[in-house]
């Protein structure tokens, strides 16, 4: 059995619990929310070399970083695969799991400490400007790219990969926090974003979050 460190709603650990659904990998989840002083637990600096989340344990074996517990879950059970086979559609797999780093920093990161941290956690206001900046400057570049990079059911290949599974959690953030992708604007990816959502590994991961995502008062109607 797999241990899942973190919380469901962030954006990388359930990267890792998708791959585990997908793959039928028997797992649980110890919560961890590092933006909370004192809530990781003692050996956390051991387990977690940067503080931050998701952390896998299987037996005696720690890793942090999302994108290596997935190879590793990919490794340890290869069907069905989250990488391509053909080796062009391996590497751009590679290539949006990294650029969905980027979102993350550019977009849902700072989105979150505004909407989410600063007010419920830090008691302190948000900074309007920092959310305006990124929906007025930031986020177009980023949206236009990724429609323009949407031609299948999936962003690569045939089937759910890295690739699908890393960008599809920014976005299920982003509109947890209440925004929306503009369909008239970004019509492939409005629909991709809601394909991804409903296949069976996704589906399931986001019904088990739910009760978090209830309990932190976000908005999941985008899902309805
Ligand atoms: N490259 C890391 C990034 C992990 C990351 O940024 N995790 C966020 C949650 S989604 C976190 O722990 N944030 C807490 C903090 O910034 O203190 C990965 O892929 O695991």
């Amino acid at each position: 059995m797999l241990t899942i460190y973190g919380v469901p709603l962030s954006v990388h650990t359930r990267k890792t619990i998708v791959t585990a659904i997908l793959k039928k990998m028997d797992y649980t989840v110890k919560p961890v929310i590092p933006v909370i002083p004192d809530n990781p637990p003692p050996n956390w600096a051991s387990l977690s070399p940067t503080g931050l989340i998701p952390v896998m344990e299987d037996g005696d074996f720690t890793l942090a970083d999302s994108s290596a517990i997935c190879l590793y879950l990919e490794r340890k059970q290869p069907r069905p695969s989250i990488l391509p086979s053909d080796t062009r559609d391996y590497a751009r797999a590679l290539w949006f799991d990294a650029y969905a780093g980027t979102i993350f920093r550019h977009v849902v990161h700072p989105l979150f400490v505004q909407t989410i941290v600063n007010p419920n956690i830090r008691q302190s206001p948000s900074d309007k400007s920092v959310i305006d900046n990124v929906l007025d400057a930031v986020q177009p570049k980023i949206l236009a790219y990724l429609d323009s990079q949407i031609s299948g059911l999936f962003l690569v290949g045939n089937a759910l990969t890295l690739a699908d599974i890393a960008i599809v959690s920014n976005f299920i953030v982003y509109q947890y926090m209440g925004y929306r992708i503009d369909a008239a604007a970004y019509p492939r990816l409005a629909t991709y974003l809601k394909r991804i959502a409903v296949t069976d590994a996704y589906a399931k991961a986001l019904e088990d979050e739910k009760p978090f995502v209830a309990n932190m008062g976000l908005d999941r109607s985008f899902l309805d």
